[in-house]
């Protein structure tokens, strides 16, 4: 509590106004917490002139009170009982936060391409709920009874086999948390959306629960000349793509569930297939059909999608590993800094190759960077919390992240990857996203 008190708003370690009142010590007895309360005002001043901060001081003076002492004036949830259970046999977030839902664009209320975008910037910690989950279809969502659903293992194995999604849940049973990215996260071109979620809200994560592939594909006995596995999905696009059977037997997993629960239709239930840091597109939902094969089938989602031509006039294939990225996404665009004085930026940061090693960020256009503390728990491929402290001093500012993973891999500018690549991309953008603040507060993509 002491030190946290001494670093005052402009270190590295400085503590937001809402966590003051803590520190002058919350527990004891109402009686005495009613007491702090119509006290705290003088207290907070003192604390903040013993800490010799003007700015502090200013603002908690300025700081309107609550016209009444809650604790006096018994709140209504206090007067009668409140909803009984069983109204709401499966339970939906409070109806405060009917706001918070998935960011679908006008044109995509339709069947044959749409997209939906997690809320990024009111997310908070690792997991998105598994209804906030972004979603990919190349089809709609098809709706398939599990009862009647196989999956068929067959080509170069020495015993092909179909199975019931009970059958799948009979083998061990591992649960881990992998973020999902589609490689079309903004795609390649000056991103002009306006919110986190408009430019890289196609990533979601979650914890996922299976059966390892290399479990199912050691029952059915791959053959020795068998290289890739082609995956199939049961929707109406028949999405099919090509697996190196390396990852199959590193960490691919056959995924039943979600966050605890059955999937979601949208996520492909009763079954997909999951590889954790790959490109999003190969994570097959809906699977129907594994089959291994000496080499890739070349589908359309590896040929005429899902590649990249590049200047010299060769396209490149196969780029499965989503590289190393991260963003604000507090303050982020279309948000606004109330009044100057302390902001902890927040994001996220993740890498398809591994663990996030380092975050850093600049509050300066890109001129200086520092370190942003990570949080635990820092996971191989999935979603990373990073959070740095700042003042914000009112005045115009370009703030952004970059992440480093454990291979040394640092995220790059969009400059650097058209230097690299060319502009014909489409796919793998994981540039920088810088944020523009505005002497109001008001933030914006500073690309646009
Ligand atoms: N069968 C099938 N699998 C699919 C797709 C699809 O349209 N059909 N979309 C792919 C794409 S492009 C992505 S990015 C991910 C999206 O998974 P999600 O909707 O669970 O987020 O699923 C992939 N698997
Ligand atoms: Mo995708």
């Amino acid at each position: 509590m002491t030190d946290k008190r001494d670093a005052v708003i402009d270190g590295s370690e400085s503590t937001p106004s809402h966590d003051r009142a803590d520190d002058l010590g919350v527990r004891g007895t109402i009686e005495s917490r009613r007491r702090r309360f119509l006290q705290s005002g003088g207290a907070l001043l003192a604390l903040a002139s013993a800490a010799g901060s003007k700015e502090l001081m200013a603002e908690e003076a300025t700081r309107d009170l609550p016209p009444v002492d809650p604790l006096v004036a018994i709140p209504e949830s206090m007067k009668a009982p409140g909803a009984p259970i069983g109204t709401k046999p499966y339970g939906t977030p409070s109806s405060f936060e009917n706001h918070v839902v998935r960011n679908v664009a006008a044109n995509q209320l339709q069947y044959w391409s749409s997209t939906s975008r997690s809320p990024l910037a009111e997310l908070d910690g690792i997991i998105t709920p598994s209804g906030l989950f972004y979603e990919r279809h190349h089809a709609g969502v098809p709706t398939i009874d599990p009862a009647r659903h196989r999956l068929l293992v067959h080509g170069l194995v020495s015993k092909p086999l179909v199975f019931s999604v009970d059958d799948l849940r009979r083998f061990p049973s591992v649960s881990r948390i992998h973020f999902l990215e589609c490689s079309g996260n903004p795609v390649y071109k000056r991103p002009f959306g306006r919110t986190a979620s408009d430019l890289v809200g196609l990533v979601s994560c979650a914890e996922w629960t299976g059966v390892t592939l290399k479990t199912v594909l050691d029952e059915a006995g791959v053959s020795p000349q068998g290289r890739w596995v082609i995956a199939e999905g049961a929707d109406g696009a028949g999405m099919t793509r090509s697996i190196p059977i390396e990852k199959c037997l590193e960490d691919a997993l056959l995924v039943y569930s979600q966050n605890g629960e059955r999937l979601r239709p949208e996520q492909g239930y009763p079954l997909r297939l999951f590889l954790p840091g790959f490109e999003g597109n190969m994570s097959v939902k809906w699977l129907r059909r594994l089959k291994v094969t000496d080499a890739p089938a070349y589908s359309r989602e590896e040929t005429a999608k899902y590649t990249d031509l590049l200047p010299s006039g060769k396209a490149r294939q196969f780029t499965f590993y989503m590289e190393a990225k991260s963003i604000i996404t507090s303050p982020s665009g279309g948000q606004r800094i109330a009044s100057p004085g302390f902001v902890e930026i927040r994001g996220i940061a993740w890498s398809g190759h591994g663990k996030i090693a380092r975050v850093e960020v600049s509050v300066d256009g890109g001129e200086n960077w520092s370190d942003a503390a990570l949080q635990e728990p820092v996971l191989t491929r999935a979603l990373t919390r990073f959070r740095f402290a700042w003042h914000w001093h009112g005045q115009p500012a370009i703030i952004q992240s970059r992440a480093i993973d454990e291979t040394g891999y640092v995220q790059p500018t969009f400059a650097e990857l058209v230097d690299a690549r060319g502009d014909n991309s489409y796919y793998h953008n994981n540039a920088v996203q810088p944020w523009r603040i505005d002497q109001d507060g008001e933030v914006s993509n500073a690309n646009v």
